[in-house]
């Protein structure tokens, strides 16, 4: 079978295509179907935005559609970025930018940081965080919504460590595997993350229904 998933973000097609090629099933995004609208992700929670970009495309083609809404909250910038991840550098934001910003957003407020077992040599650990991921499965025959959320806790690190994954991956430290989320593979990554756990979760509900 194919899953619709209602994305431009390549980061999360790759590991959609990961974890349903899994299954047997393949996935087709944003990217194949040019011309759709874009959605406005005016919405307070992930869980509204994963909802109104699942339905809005749904709708659009006529097919069930799944949708991702994720980000960081970071503790010691009062859950910031959050829904405002994607865009939190502004105007013609991008991975680089975002993780710029937000390296000078927490130098004006932490202390240079703290040391800790694993890191990188040197490097320092500044705040609390987690990414959130909260999925939106979408049936236009229906009209129902499936939906699901996961997260994983961790740490932001002064500079970056691993060339994987994408978006705030590089900055992130999973403490309990003591490794950096961009310096574990799609499968690893999987295994523990926001965007992993919440997909189980999803997958749990859709079999029980
Ligand atoms: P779509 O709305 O088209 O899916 P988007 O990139 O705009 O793509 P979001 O609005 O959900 O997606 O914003 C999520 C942002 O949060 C994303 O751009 C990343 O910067 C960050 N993010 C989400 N999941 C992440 C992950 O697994 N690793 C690193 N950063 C992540």
């Amino acid at each position: 079978g194919t899953v619709v998933v209602a994305t431009k973000n390549a980061g999360k097609v790759r590991e959609f295509a990961h974890a349903f090629g899994k299954l047997g099933m393949n996935v087709v995004s944003m990217f194949d179907y040019p011309g759709l609208p874009d959605v406005v992700e005016d919405g307070a929670t992930f869980a509204e935005n994963a909802r109104k970009k699942a339905r809005e495309v749904a709708e659009a083609l006529n097919l069930p559609v799944m949708a991702d809404d994720s980000g960081l909250e970071v503790r010691a910038l009062g859950g910031e970025p959050g829904v405002y991840s994607a865009r939190y550098s502004g105007e013609g934001a991008t991975d680089a930018r975002n993780n710029e910003k937000l390296l000078r957003e927490l130098e004006r407020v932490t202390d240079g940081g703290a040391a800790a077992e694993g890191l990188p040599d040197g490097a320092k650990l500044l705040s609390e965080a987690r990414f959130v991921c909260a999925l939106a499965l979408y049936d236009p025959e229906s009209g129902a919504f499936t939906e699901s959320e996961g997260e994983v806790p961790g740490w932001i690190m002064d500079e970056p460590k691993g060339g994987g994954g994408f978006g705030y991956d590089p900055l992130f430290w999973v403490t309990a595997e003591g490794k950096g989320m961009a310096e574990m593979s799609i499968e690893e990554k999987q295994a523990i993350s926001h965007r992993g756990r919440a997909l189980a979760s999803l997958l749990r509900r859709l079999g029980a229904e």
